[in-house]
């Protein structure tokens, strides 16, 4: 019986997304990943864009999911502490998974010490220099009345709205995103300005879709998660060291 004593981190699955025929396929890479983590995992942190659109009605959810959910049931009642982190296109994540899997859901970032490290959590999303339009747009789709708003839609106007805009994301388009140098790697730029202030060991984001492993100074590092339509890419922790990998079923 192998010790808990791992903590792992995944963002960015998009379940869900444009093309939908796709999602299943997905998944069931993402259950296979969860099921072979399940036995060593301590903590499980997926940080973010999980779902490709996530909405809480009263007494409704989005269909689907349900081997990816049944999984996360399974490692939740095996004891595994599970985190979930709103992301731009699932941050309407109330209180269900909470009640279901006693996640906790976080909405920005969530700074932890394990091992004597210390990790700076964020999904990425404006954050950094520029991206004015959806710093704005998040203030929005974060107020209480915005939400309450959208509430009132009936769920096949609400969500078919929303994976109508989804479908032209860029994850949709299925492309993988190129590196844009140090200076320009928002996320690099606001880990920086972070440290300037603070020191953390680790930063951990998702959200740029692109597994990057970056040297920080004064020892920190960043990471970034990847994303799982073309990479399947994952950290974890093991008490000393912190690795990108990739799941290789
Ligand atoms: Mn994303």
């Amino acid at each position: 019986m192998a010790t808990r004593d791992k903590i792992y981190f995944a963002s960015d699955f998009h379940l869900g997304a444009h093309p939908r025929s796709a999602t299943r396929e997905r998944e069931s890479r993402i259950v296979g990943w969860l099921d072979a983590i399940k036995t060593d995992a301590a903590e499980l942190y997926l940080m973010g864009d999980i779902f490709d659109f996530w909405f809480e009605y009263a007494t409704v959810v989005p269909k689907g999911y349900i081997r990816f959910l049944g999984k996360l049931a399974e490692l939740a009642d095996l004891g595994v502490r599970i985190t979930l982190f709103k992301g731009n296109h699932d941050m309407w994540m109330f209180s269900y998974l909470k009640n279901e899997l006693g996640a906790e859901i976080i909405d920005n970032e969530r700074v932890i010490e394990r091992g004597g490290k210390t990790f700076y959590l964020h999904h990425g999303d404006g954050l950094g220099p520029g991206d004015g339009t959806y710093k704005l747009l998040k203030k929005i789709f974060r107020s209480r009345f915005c939400q309450w708003l959208f509430a009132r839609l009936h769920p096949n106007l609400g969500i078919g709205i929303a994976q109508r805009w989804s479908a032209h994301s860029r994850i949709a388009s299925g492309g993988e995103e190129d590196f844009q140098g140090e200076d320009k790697e928002w996320l690099i730029v606001y880990a920086k300005s972070i440290l300037e202030k603070q020191h953390y060991d680790y930063f951990i984001f998702g959200h740029r879709h692109l597994p990057l492993e970056i040297d920080l100074p004064k020892g920190s590092k960043y990471l970034n998660l990847g994303e799982w339509i073309n990479y399947n890419t994952y950290a974890v922790f093991d008490g000393a060291q912190l690795m990108l990998r990739r799941w290789e079923p």
